[in-house]
Order: structure tokens, then sequence, then C-alpha cells
């Protein structure tokens, strides 16, 4: 057994809470990267003396980072070469997993050098877990560009609570079966106690995978290994810190701000509204092109109605993102070429990120929120909307291939491979009855509103600290204010 280090907890990561920044005296230092896990995982962290292991973005070597304390968390920033970047995340986690795991909406690529280095930086992140975690503790894999980490983990350190959750979603065995080294993942996986999905269809799709590809007894949510483990296959779906996000909302300057875009925008009757990091999963073409027919069509019309599209900047590296977001440049010229007016132009197009505030004040100014992916795991982006709509207004039109859906259901579902269908549903959404808009929220926000992101955390580490009672120390629970 490795030696063990100091932590009763661990996440790891891919990539670390924080992003690097240059302060204004030009020294390099961290600053909190906004996002729902952080949320949920550093009060855990916190009472549990807890360890945060991933890469801080870039290729410093290992010997310019050390590990350092932000707010009561350990975090431990581990490094990559710029061939591991390129082979280990752009490229086996980003172009072939990613695509593989969306239902292959984009063609996965295998190569043989990036799964060396996939294995290579999984192994890595395994033995640093190893050192990291003190006797009997817990540790929290997340996501796939890890899937190899919890069986590496368990030959090194048996004495381990091991969970690993997977955010995207799990692809059934038609297409799970195209990959070279499926075998390897679901190994690679079982190494868990307790193998966290978003929908529970997932977790039955890794279940059969098991049985039929490494031949392993299952009987429901649990796999019976040889060596006399049981790992639990189970649903966990994610969610946003729906309290935060609603006293975000609420707060004078979002609420300033909201009024302000609407009157930027020419004061239309309705603002449509998508807000997509900019990837080919998340149907932006599609939707694009839906809105701009209902114009065509005299259903809709420019200076009445404007489309507002926030694209964040995402994996520039990998080559089709540069497809989609040329496809999506010429798109949206066209569309405001041939349909737009001068001073108001029929979509508004922003290919760039924002902080936390601006976003509540889009979500505050939109009557039609739209989220059409073709395959998402879950979307915290319909949460987060629902979560910024305290009066009970607003519409969501929500892709039923998104994992939300499974939780949303008043909002106008649709299927993003249906134009047509998409079309009415646009209409429908911006003309329904008030009353109709009040009831359909009113019971989308009572479900984003109780179950938030930290009841997510909790009930994973929660279920996870029951299975094995034989061996490990429990997590403490958080104390939340
Ligand atoms: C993966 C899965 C699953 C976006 N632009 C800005 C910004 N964002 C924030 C959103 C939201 C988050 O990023 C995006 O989360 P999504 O869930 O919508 O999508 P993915 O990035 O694909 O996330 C997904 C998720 O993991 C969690 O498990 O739901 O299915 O694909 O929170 O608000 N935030 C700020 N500025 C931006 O410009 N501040």
């Amino acid at each position: 057994m490795a030696s063990s280090g100091s932590a009763d907890l661990v996440i790891v990561a891919n990539r670390l809470p924080v992003d690097r920044v240059t302060l204004p005296d030009g020294t390099q230092g961290w600053r909190q990267s906004p996002g729902g896990l952080v949320t949920a995982i550093e009060p855990i962290l916190r009472a549990n003396q807890g360890t945060w292991i991933g890469w801080p973005g870039g290729t410093e070597t290992e010997d310019e980072l050390e590990p350092f304390e932000d707010e009561g968390m350990n975090l431990v920033p581990m490094a990559m070469t710029a061939d591991e970047v390129e082979d280990h995340y752009e490229g086996f986690s980003n172009a072939t997993l990613w695509p593989l795991y969306h239902d292959v909406v984009a063609k996965p690529e295998f190569h043989r050098e990036w799964w060396n280095s996939y294995s290579a930086v999984n192994r890595r992140f395994a033995e640093r877990a190893a050192e990291e975690a003190a006797e009997g503790a817990t540790v929290w894999v997340q996501d796939y560009q890890m899937q190899l980490v919890p069986q590496m983990l368990r030959e090194l350190r048996p004495d381990l609570r091991i969970g690993f959750f997977l955010h995207i979603p799990f692809p059934p065995t038609e297409l799970f079966q195209q990959l070279p080294w499926r075998r390897q993942i679901l190994e690679g996986l079982l190494g868990a106690d307790l193998v966290g999905f978003q929908l529970s269809g997932a977790a039955q799709n890794f279940v059969r995978l098991v049985r039929q590809r490494v031949g392993h007894k299952t009987h429901r949510d649990l796999v019976y290994l040889p060596d006399g483990r049981t790992v639990k296959a189970a649903a966990f779906p994610i969610s946003i810190d729906s309290a935060g996000f609603e006293e975000l909302a609420r707060s004078e300057q979002v609420e300033e701000r909201a009024v302000e875009i609407r009157e930027q925008l020419g004061n239309p009757q309705k603002v449509f509204l998508g807000v997509d990091r900019l990837d080919y999963t998340k149907g932006i073409y599609a939707r694009l092109r839906a809105f701009a027919e209902l114009i065509e069509d005299g259903e809709l019309d420019v200076g009445e109605a404007v489309f507002v599209q926030v694209a964040t900047p995402s994996r520039e590296q990998v080559e089709q993102y540069r497809i989609l977001r040329d496809d999506i440049d010429r798109l949206v010229g066209r569309i405001n070429g041939d349909l737009g007016r001068i001073g108001s132009p029929a979509i508004s197009y922003l290919h760039a990120s924002f902080p936390r505030e601006e976003m509540a004040a889009l979500y505050r100014a939109a009557d039609v929120m739209v989220v059409t992916p073709f395959r998402d795991g879950m979307n915290l982006v319909a949460k987060e909307y629902v979560a910024c709509r305290f009066d009970n207004d607003g519409a969501l039109v929500l892709s039923e291939f998104a994992g939300a859906a499974e939780e949303l259901r008043q909002a106008w579902q649709i299927n993003p491979y249906d134009i047509n269908g998409m079309k009415s549903a646009l209409l429908d959404a911006c003309r329904a009855e008030p009353r109709d808009v009040t009831r359909r929220m009113k019971a989308m926000r009572k479900q984003v509103m109780e179950h938030d992101v930290a009841a997510w955390a909790d009930s994973f580490l929660a279920e996870l600290g029951s299975l094995g009672k034989a061996h490990g120390k429990s997590v403490r629970p958080a104390k939340r204010g």
C-alpha cells in the first residue's frame, strides 16, 4: 500500500476549481472559477480537511506548481505537458469520448496515442490521490476525463472508499461498443464503490454493458465482482446553487441591468435567449434556423421579437469546434443580412463569456429561454433560468434529450431534430396565456428550489458512506448556512 496522506476527502477532477490569473501587480495568482460543483463541494471539503486534485489549465511544469490553500480547500495542481493537453484532453477526452457519449452527434476519432496519453494522465492523477488520501478516506472522482482513476487508485489503496460521478450521458450498448478500449473503461469505473450518473437510464446502460462485456454477475443496480466486492450504479441528477441564483436575480444591480438589456435591444415585445458553451451537442444551429424561419413565415416580426444567443468560447483547439464556430458565424450573418433592419438585428449574437451577474440579468430579461441540445447530461442553464424567475413568469423551451427534461416536465418540450415541432413550440411558448406560463413555472421552481446542488452532493456522499461499511470512515456532512 502506498503511504497515506492526511486528507479525509479527496476530489479528483480534470480541472481545479480555480483559474490562473495575472494580478494587477503582474504576479500570477488564482481566482475561483464560478460553477455549481465548486459551490456544492467547497463546504464539504472544508468540513473534512479536503483536498482537490486537478489541472489548473496551461502547461506549467510540476516544479512550477505548488499545492496551496484557497478558502479552506487544499488545492493540488497537476501539470500537463503540451502533448498531454493535445492527446489526453483535446484528443481522447474531447474528440473521442465526448462525441461518443453524446449519441455520436459528431464522429468520434479513435487514435492509439490518444488512449496511451489518457491512461498515463489518469495514472498520474490516481498516484497523486493515493498520496494525498488519509487511511480509510473517501475519494470522489469526477467525469469522463478520469474514468480509469477508480481502478488505478483501488490497486494502490484498497482501504479507500471511492466514488465516481459522470457529468455527461452514458451511451447505450450499441454506441459504446465502438470504443476499442471499451473493456478498460468499464473496468476502470468498476474500481469505484459507487458509480453515479445523471439519469437512471445511464446507470442501466452501464450495468448492462458490464454484464455483456466484462461478464460480471449483476442484479438491478449492483455489480458483483469475483473478488467479493460489490459496485453500485445509480442516478444522482446534478443541480445548481438554486438559492444563490435567486438571490442574485433579486439584487437591485441585476434587476436594473435586466431592464437596461431590454432597452439596448430596442424594448422588443419578446426576448428569446440561448446560453451555451459553443458546442455541437447544444443544437444552436438548428434553433437559430427555426427562429429565422418563424420570421420568414411572418409569424414573428423583427423588432418585436429578438433572439439573444450567448455562445461561450469552448475547446477552441479542437477541429470540430472551429468548424462549428464558422458555421454559426455564417448562419447568424446570413439571417441578420436577410432579415434584420437598421438597429434591429433578428439575432443578437455574443461569442464571449460573462460574469454570473450578467448571466442572471440575461435570464431576468428573457421571456422565452431556449435550450435545445441534441444530447446533454443534465443542462444547468435550464435550471438557472428557472431559479432566476422568482415572479413565476418566463417560458422554458427544453429538449427532451437534456437530462433536465426528466425533472422539468412542465417546460415546452421539443425534439431538436424536428424543426417544425421546434417552431411550433417556440410560438406556443411565446404566445402562451400568462396563467399557463405561471402554472408551469411554479411547478418547475418547486423542483429546482427543493433539489439543489448541495442536496446532490450530500446524497451522493451519504450513499457512498452507506456502502461497504466494513471499511473507511464516513464523510462529515457540510455545515451550510
Ligand atoms: C456538463 C454537461 C451537465 C456558460 N457560459 C457562461 C457561464 N456558463 C455556465 C452556465 C452553466 C454552465 O456554465 C454550463 O453548464 P451546462 O450544464 O449547461 O453544460 P456543460 O458545460 O456542457 O456541462 C451538462 C454539467 O456538466 C453539470 O454536470 O449539466 O450536461 O455537459 O452553469 O451558467 N457562466 C458564466 N459566464 C458565461 O459566459 N459566469
